[in-house]
């Protein structure tokens, strides 16, 4: 077991919702410890930057629209295997097909508009984390 750090983002829809602190205190009930946060509103350029890897996909522009269509709420949780731990709570890709109690399954919207965004990896993880959070910002 290795403690991991790991980049949440609260996406414009569930920041629409209003049920930021929920989703909050649903990661926070499994243990995790909340080591960054922040409410920022991304631009469609720096929406573009973040999801690099997808920038062939078909969806890569209506994500990129949806991404910067307001504000989201970023976050660094740290724990036990981290990464692949908060992949489960959130759920899959597609709301209607996450399991009973996921953050996706509980607050997602369609396949697009899913709630949250965590990292898939370790290194996206290391790509992902100084995005949004300079050493400053992370506190233990
Ligand atoms: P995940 O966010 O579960 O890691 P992903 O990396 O495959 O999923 O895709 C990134 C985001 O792109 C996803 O959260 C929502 C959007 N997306 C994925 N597949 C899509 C599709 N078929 N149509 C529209 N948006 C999609
Ligand atoms: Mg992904």
């Amino acid at each position: 077991m290795a403690v991991e750090r790991t980049l949440m983002l609260i996406k414009p829809d569930a920041v629409r919702k209003n049920v930021e602190g929920e989703i909050i205190a649903l990661v926070q009930k499994q243990g995790f410890k909340l080591v960054g946060l922040k409410k920022l509103k991304l631009t469609k350029e720096q929406a573009k930057q973040f999801y690099i890897v997808h920038k062939d996909r078909p969806f890569y522009d209506e994500l990129t629209d949806f991404m910067s269509s307001g504000p989201i709420v970023a976050m660094v949780w740290e724990g036990e295997n981290a990464i692949s731990r908060i992949r489960e709570i959130m759920g899959a890709t597609n709301p209607e097909e996450a399991a009973e109690g996921t953050i996706r399954k509980l607050y997602g919207t369609n396949i697009g508009e899913n709630a949250v965004h965590g990292s898939d990896s370790k290194e996206s993880a290391d790509y992902e984390i100084p995005f949004f959070f300079s050493r400053l910002e992370l506190v233990e």
